[in-house]
C-alpha cells in the first residue's frame, strides 16, 4: 500500500502515526508529494489532490484521515481505535469532533497566511485566530477534566498531531499560553514514537501546505 502525504500536514501525520502505532511500517510505503500546485502528480491518483491519500494493494484510493485511519486499524483484525457502542461512545465522538474542528480552522488560517500578503483576508485571519484561541482554551478544560486520559484514541493522536512541534504555527498561535494542562498533556503524549517519528520539519518547505 502507499500513503501520499506532505510532511507538514497534521491530517497526514495522523495517518502516519496510526501506521506506527499499528506496526504497519512494512505494509505501507510513505510517499511525500507536493500539493496545491497546478500539476501535482496526486491529481492523477486522487482528484481532490488532498493528503492523506491511501492507495491499497488492490488499487482502491481512500481519502479523509478518519476513513484512512479506520481502514488501517481494521487490517490486522485487532482494532484499537474503534469507538465502541458503549456508554463512552458519545464522549469519544464529541472529543474527536472538537479536535477536528480546531484543526480545520487552523488549516484555513495557515492557508490564508500562505497567500501573498496583498491577497490575504484580515477578516478571515482574525476570525480563525480567535476560533483557535477559544478551541485551545476549551480543549485545555477537557484535558483538565481528564477527558483525554485513558486508552490511546484517534482524538488523542489528532490533538497531538495538531499541536506537538507546532508552536507558533500558524505564526501567532501561542496555544501553550494560559493552557498549562493542555501544554503538559501534549508534552507527555509527545514521548510516543508515533509522534517523535512524525515531527514536522522545523522550517516547512514553501510548497508544502
Ligand atoms: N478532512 C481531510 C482534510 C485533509 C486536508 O485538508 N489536507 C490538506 C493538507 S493539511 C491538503 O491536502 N491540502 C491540499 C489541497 O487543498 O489541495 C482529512 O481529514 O484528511
Amino acid at each position: 500500500m502507499e500513503l501520499f502525504v506532505t510532511l507538514t500536514s497534521p491530517y497526514a501525520r495522523l495517518a502516519r502515526a496510526v501506521i506506527i502505532e499499528k506496526g504497519l511500517q512494512d505494509r505501507v510505503k510513505i510517499t511525500p508529494i507536493q500539493t496545491r500546485t497546478p500539476d501535482s502528480p496526486l491529481y492523477a491518483i486522487n482528484p481532490s489532490g488532498r493528503v492523506p491519500t491511501l492507495v491499497t494493494d488492490d488499487g482502491t484510493v481512500f481519502e479523509e484521515s478518519a476513513v484512512i485511519c479506520a481502514f488501517l486499524d481494521h487490517l490486522d483484525g485487532a482494532r484499537i481505535f474503534e469507538i465502541t457502542h458503549d456508554d463512552n461512545r458519545w464522549a469519544a465522538l464529541r472529543l474527536e469532533a472538537r479536535v477536528r474542528s480546531m484543526l480545520d480552522g487552523i488549516a484555513v488560517w495557515g492557508r490564508e497566511l500562505s497567500r501573498r500578503k496583498s491577497e490575504r483576508s484580515p477578516g478571515i485571519i482574525a476570525h480563525e485566530t480567535a476560533r483557535a484561541v477559544r478551541m485551545a482554551r476549551a480543549l485545555n478544560d477537557d484535558v483538565a477534566a481528564g477527558s483525554f486520559d485513558g486508552p490511546l484514541s484517534i482524538a488523542q493522536l489528532l490533538l497531538a498531531c495538531t499541536l506537538h512541534g507546532r508552536e507558533e504555527r500558524p505564526p501567532g498561535f501561542s496555544w501553550r499560553q494560559d493552557n498549562g494542562d493542555l501544554s503538559a498533556w501534549v508534552d507527555r503524549i509527545a514521548a510516543r514514537p508515533s509522534l517523535t517519528e512524525t515531527l514536522p520539519p522545523a522550517h516547512p518547505p514553501e510548497t508544502a501546505r
